[in-house]
């Protein structure tokens, strides 16, 4: 018995990927597993519907977003920024699935819960240029990423820059960023059309679990 399983999820082997702290685990999720955090973000999309931000030059993301959890990663001429409620229905963000708290958990290594997870929607012709993530105030936390739908060409290297690498992020791919790669450049170069069939009309959904705010400061959670 080498595979770890809590809350029926069975850790398949990590794939390395150069980068000293990004770990990616192949089809963490299988078909069902799929299928139900589906319905659970269909839930979170109801409550928060998806929105394009802008940047704060303006120019309007190409991927669509929401979020669930205490608080939620927001962009528009203002700045990049965490706050508690939707920017269009001023609602507060809706609690973030059970299964990802599980993931978390087991996967993170971190002993606070995500205090935020944004939902990226791409269609098919969406891309997410390379950047780091940097709005958090607590880098010691790891950045917990869930794939579903088509897979994506993800590209990422050394936050300090140089050559960069890219690799294919399928449904149920789950990827960690922790330590040295809490920093890294990265990006989506591209969605490929027609990969999956969890998603009736293709696209990709992106969930992004995060700790925007160090559990000591109280100030969420
Ligand atoms: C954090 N999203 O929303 S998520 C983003 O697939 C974002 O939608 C991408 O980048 C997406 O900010 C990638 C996973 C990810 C990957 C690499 C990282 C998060 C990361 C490297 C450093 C920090
Ligand atoms: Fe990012």
């Amino acid at each position: 018995m080498s595979e770890d399983t809590v809350s029926n999820l069975i850790v398949p082997p990590a794939l390395n990927t150069g980068l000293e702290g990004f770990v990616v685990w192949p089809g963490l999720l299988d078909a069902n597993q799929q299928i139900a955090l589906l319905d659970d973000i269909r839930a979170v999309v109801r409550a928060a519907p998806l929105y394009r931000p802008v940047t704060p030059g303006g120019k309007a993301f190409s991927v669509r977003m929401t979020n669930c959890g205490p608080l939620g990663w927001v962009s528009d001429r203002k700045g990049y920024r965490y706050q508690p409620a939707h920017p269009e229905t001023n609602e507060p963000w809706p609690p973030i699935p059970p299964v990802l708290l599980s993931i978390w958990n087991e996967l993170s290594g971190y002993s606070a819960p995500p205090d935020a997870c944004l939902v990226n929607f791409y269609e098919d012709t969406a891309k997410m240029g390379l950047h780091q993530d940097k709005d958090e105030a607590d880098f010691t936390a790891p950045v917990l990423s869930v794939s579903l739908g088509d897979t994506a060409v993800f590209r990422y290297g050394a936050a300090e820059g140089g050559p960069t690498r890219s690799v294919r992020l399928a449904s149920g791919d789950v990827c960690i960023l922790s330590g040295p790669a809490r920093l890294a450049r990265h990006g989506i170069d591209r969605v490929i059309s027609g990969t999956s069939r969890l998603l009736p009309s293709g696209g990709r959904i992106n969930l992004t679990l995060r700790r925007a705010v160090a559990p000591s400061d109280g100030t969420s959670t």
